[in-house]
């Protein structure tokens, strides 16, 4: 099972969200997509930018990891993502959380997500998803990871299943 954590702060963000699903159905995840709520999340990093509206999606891929890299580049690239200052904002940010229990330490990629195991922004979304889920490197479920993190105030802004809606109604 392949993880991706979803994020947008410029733009029209919930629609961003919506163009990165049809992007990874049609290239990455060609079977059910998983889907999280959608959260407003508190800017993390660089505090001077806007709440970022995040997500976790969930599925299997016939592609290695280095393939689903590759398409994820394409797709941020194809939405008009700049090469942007780190932690900054972005129309959208696609991160390979987890790709099963693949461990992967190569100079382009790193799974799990470095910062998989620290970020509520990243957890509280997988939790919707597989709260029961190992960290490959950590031996911790999700809701663990996600129980030692500092608690913070996420609005819900959409539930799975009102997302899952706007997605599959033909636009
Ligand atoms: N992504 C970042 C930096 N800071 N903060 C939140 N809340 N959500 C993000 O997705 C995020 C961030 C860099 O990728
Ligand atoms: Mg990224
Ligand atoms: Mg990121």
């Amino acid at each position: 099972m392949l993880f991706l954590s979803l994020g947008s702060n410029e733009g029209h963000e919930l629609e961003n969200l919506l163009e990165a699903c049809r992007q990874i159905k049609g290239k990455i995840i060609r079977g059910n997509l998983k889907c999280s709520a959608v959260y407003e999340t508190p800017p993390w990093g660089n505090l001077n930018q806007k709440p970022f509206l995040n997500m976790a999606v969930a599925g299997e891929t016939q592609l290695l990891p280095e393939q689903v890299l590759e398409e994820v580049l394409q797709i941020e690239q194809k939405m008009g993502r700049l090469r942007a200052e780190k932690w900054g904002s972005r129309m959208i940010d696609i991160d390979l959380l987890f790709q099963g229990r693949v461990v992967l330490n190569t100079p382009e990629l790193t799974l799990p997500h470095p910062f998989a195991d620290q970020r509520l922004f990243v957890l509280k979304p997988m939790l919707d998803l597989a709260p029961d889920f190992i960290h490959p490197v950590a031996g911790k479920t999700m809701r663990e990871l996600a129980d030692a993190c500092l608690e913070e105030h996420f609005k819900e802004k959409m539930t799975a299943a009102e997302f899952r809606q706007l997605l599959n109604s033909a636009i």
